[in-house]
This record gives C-alpha cells, structure tokens and sequence, in this order.
C-alpha cells in the first residue's frame, strides 16, 4: 500500500540544526522505506531561486515557491521535507494554505545566542560587522511559530536524541 504523503517544514535561525536535523530524518525514513525529497539552500537558492536575495520581498517569494515545489512533489506521493529560515509568521501560513493538510510545522527553536556562538559559516560575524546586510537574528526579523506542530531546541540533546524525539513525533503524523 502506498505511503502518506507529508511536508516536514523545518524553520529557525540560520546555525539552529535544521539541515542537519532535516536530513538525518530523511535517512530515518529511507530506512523506513520511505519516498522523500529534501529541499535546502543547495538544491533550491543555486537552482529555481538563484535570483532571489535576501530582502523581505526575496525572502517571500523563495518560500512562496518553496511551499509549491513541496505541493508537486506530495502529489507526487512524496514526503517533502524543506529547511529554509522561513522568518515570516505570514509566509508560513501561505505555505499551510498551498499545501494542506499535509503540512507540518517543525520549529528548530535554538536559541540565537547558542546560533551565534556556534556561527560554523562565520555569518553572525560577519552580520555583526555590516559586511551581511539583513541577516536574520541580527539585521532582520525572525518570527517565532506560534503554535508549531513539532518544535525541539538542539541546544539541549545530542543530534541522535534530537532526531530519535523528532522521528517519534513524525510518526504519528504518519499513521
Ligand atoms: C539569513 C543568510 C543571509 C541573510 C546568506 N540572512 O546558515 P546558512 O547560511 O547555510 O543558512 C542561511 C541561508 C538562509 O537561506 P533561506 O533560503 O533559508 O532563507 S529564507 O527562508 O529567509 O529565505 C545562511 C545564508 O542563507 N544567508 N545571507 N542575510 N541567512
């Protein structure tokens, strides 16, 4: 029989683990025999959004298209699984629109200092310097999901338990 289709949308500061967490749910559920497709930065803002930036008007119309791209691939039968900052309370809630039911909200709520004081790219530095102009967290907003389905602060777990807590409650979304 065929498989529930679903779109996993992570969202949270730049550095707050969602790539990370995104793709080893991915691998989770591969394992699980599951269909999937990973929309990120690497795959989406180098290919179909390479013209957008990061001003407010960018930003909406990268997840604009985002929110539709999953929308195709869940009838496609796939489980989507998209991380993107996605700062907009508004742009969230269009992406619910456009993709239905099958939309899940997962908050990385890592906190921004924690984000910071990781900074892997050196990107919070540079935002504190002006050489990044509307970074996010920094330069420009970030809007906390109010009621997200799912949400999980990495600062807390290892990226196993982090991921073990995320799958368990992904399942159930699932059945
Ligand atoms: C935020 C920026 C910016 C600015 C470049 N603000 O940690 P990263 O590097 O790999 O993830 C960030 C990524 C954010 O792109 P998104 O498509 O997820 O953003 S949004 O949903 O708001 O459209 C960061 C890098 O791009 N980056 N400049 N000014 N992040």
């Amino acid at each position: 029989k065929g498989q529930k289709p679903l779109t996993l949308w992570f969202t949270g500061l730049s550095g707050s683990g969602k790539s990370t967490l995104a793709n080893e749910v991915e691998k989770r559920l591969l394992a699980m025999g599951k269909h999937t497709m990973l929309l990120d930065g690497d795959n989406i803002r180098h290919g179909l959004n390479k013209n957008l930036g990061f001003k407010e008007l960018d930003r909406v119309e990268n997840i604009r298209r985002i929110a539709e791209v999953a929308k195709l691939m869940n009838d496609a039968g796939l489980i989507t699984i998209t991380s993107f900052i996605s700062p907009y309370e508004k742009d969230r809630e269009n992406a619910r629109e456009i993709i239905g039911e099958e939309f899940i909200e997962i908050f990385v709520s890592t906190p921004l200092e924690e984000c910071e004081k990781r900074d892997v790219k050196g990107l919070y530095k540079k935002a504190r310097i002006g050489e990044i102009p509307n970074f996010t967290g920094i330069s420009s907003p970030y809007e906390k999901p109010v009621s997200p389905h799912i949400e999980i602060d990495t600062s807390q777990y290892t990226i196993e338990e982090a991921t073990d807590t995320l799958i368990n409650q992904i399942i159930k979304y699932l059945e």
